[in-house]
């Protein structure tokens, strides 16, 4: 059972709601889990602990279904007081009321997530403060605790042409103000990391754009936060979150690649790591196993945001996750990298703009937990029993010897290669057998 305590204060939102029970894969109740059993252990880890799921704050209390075409369609109860103050307590409540009903450990935030940006940098600050001495009383009463934090650096129109990497310094200033803040209130809240995603850091058209200057700008800006935050005792980790566009036409974070890059290139390494998105993969075409492998190999895998993209739309649809088959693949990766330690499993999802009974937050969140604890199962079902591993290391074996090994331990120079070659002559066809690894996956999907 969670060890997360359900208090509600005298409001309750999500009425006749019960916290989420785990009831097993033949449960036809709505709101149990089928494969969420947050205690059983699997590979020495509890799930909990394996899977680290938050819930994120825009889109779950903030995000009322509004579109480029349509007004918001959700008249969540928690954003009807005027009063800003009183709307910000009124949305954690909601909040942690959510949250505990789930049984879940997480939460995530941007800065005006948690409150409504005030008119002017003074007010917005002092709400910030506000806010986070009530944020500090519910995580102690709850047990729920904060993964991440960060700041809404794309929202004003302040911010149109970039926040780190804006041309005027003046707007860049204010970024700044703005992080430090942000960093203040997670380092306040016990955050365990920190996210950087750059929605307006990028270019909608080269021919006004000094690429090199942004850049440079960008990893000051980040020493600066970095530099800032560990002076105040904070010992998490930084996260970039890749995206290749939306809303810019071309964002500098393209995909992990490039962020890896980015950050050798900056001396940033060590400190940052990398949050990957299921949907930003899809954007960047890319799979999100690909992303977390390239994480992975350069020893920066940080953190996931969960959701999923639309393969016939080529936007950022933040759906949530139900793709089983992607998830195994996904998580066959995790495993091989040691697991998501010290990030966890955000859902930056929403549901559709028209589900728009509270219900609905529940539904979406109980699937997507099931999706993601039924594809860590099968995924270590397949480590554990079946020969993929061993097919995937044979594939390789002729470097675990002779020339083979030589060559991989820079014992050969190129003409020596030639000289094998030429004693071999034709090398033997070997099959890629890709469908037969596609079949042993789906086996395993029971
Ligand atoms: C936008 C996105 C953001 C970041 C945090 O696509 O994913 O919500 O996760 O700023
Ligand atoms: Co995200």
């Amino acid at each position: 059972m969670s060890n997360i305590s359900l208090t509600v204060g005298d409001k309750e939102y999500f009425k006749g709601v019960p916290q989420i029970p785990f009831e097993g894969k033949d449960s036809d109740n709505p709101l149990a889990y089928k494969y969420y059993d947050e205690d059983r252990v699997i590979a020495g880890k509890t799930m909990k602990e394996h899977l680290r799921f938050a819930v994120s704050y825009w889109h779950s209390f903030c995000g009322t279904g509004g579109d480029p075409f349509g007004l918001p369609t959700k008249a969540f109860p928690w954003l009807a007081n005027a009063d800003a103050d009183q709307q910000a307590r009124d949305k954690m409540d909601a909040a942690f009321e959510f949250i505990t009903k789930l049984g879940l450990q997480f939460y995530c935030f941007h800065d005006f997530d948690l409150v409504n940006e005030g008119p002017t940098l003074t007010e917005s600050t002092r709400r910030l403060e506000k806010i986070t001495d009530y944020a500090s009383e519910k995580q102690k009463a709850s047990g729920v605790q904060l993964l991440w934090g960060t700041a809404s650096l794309f929202t004003n129109p302040r911010y149109m042409n970039g926040a780190m990497t804006n041309p005027d310094f003046e707007v860049l200033a204010y970024a700044g103000a703005q992080i430090k803040n942000a960093i203040d209130a997670t380092i306040k809240l016990g955050g365990q990391n920190y996210v950087f995603w750059g929605g307006r850091e990028g270019y909608m058209s080269l021919l006004n754009t000094n690429m090199k200057k942004e850049l440079d700008h960008t990893a000051r800006f980040l020493h600066m936060a970095k530099d800032y935050a560990r002076s105040q005792g904070f010992t998490g980790r930084f996260f970039i979150e890749p995206k290749p566009m939306e809303p810019s036409k071309h964002q500098y974070d393209f995909d992990a690649a490039t962020v890896i890059g980015f950050l050798r290139q900056y001396d940033l390494l060590g400190d940052f790591e990398l949050n990957l998105e299921v949907n930003h993969a899809t954007l960047a075409q890319h799979t999100f196993s690909h992303e977390l492998q390239v994480a992975a190999d350069a020893g920066v895998l940080g953190s996931i945001d969960a959701n999923r993209g639309d393969y016939q739309n080529g936007w950022d649809t933040d759906q949530f996750p139900n793709n089983l088959l992607e998830l195994v693949e996904s998580i066959l990766v995790i495993i091989e990298a040691g697991g998501i330690t010290k990030g966890g499993i955000n859902f930056d999802a929403k549901t559709r703009r028209n589900s728009t009974d509270l219900e609905d937050l529940f539904y979406a969140h109980v699937g997507g937990i099931d999706t993601f604890s039924r594809a860590l199962l099968i995924a270590h079902d397949i480590m554990d029993n079946s020969k993929y591993r061993q097919m995937r290391s044979d594939r390789y074996a002729s470097y675990d010897t002779k020339d083979g090994q030589a060559f991989e331990k820079g014992k050969l120079n190129l003409s020596q290669l030639a000289e094998i070659s030429h004693a071999i002559g034709e090398p033997k066809q070997t099959s890629g057998q890709q469908e037969l690894y596609e079949n042993l996956i789906n086996q395993y999907i029971k």
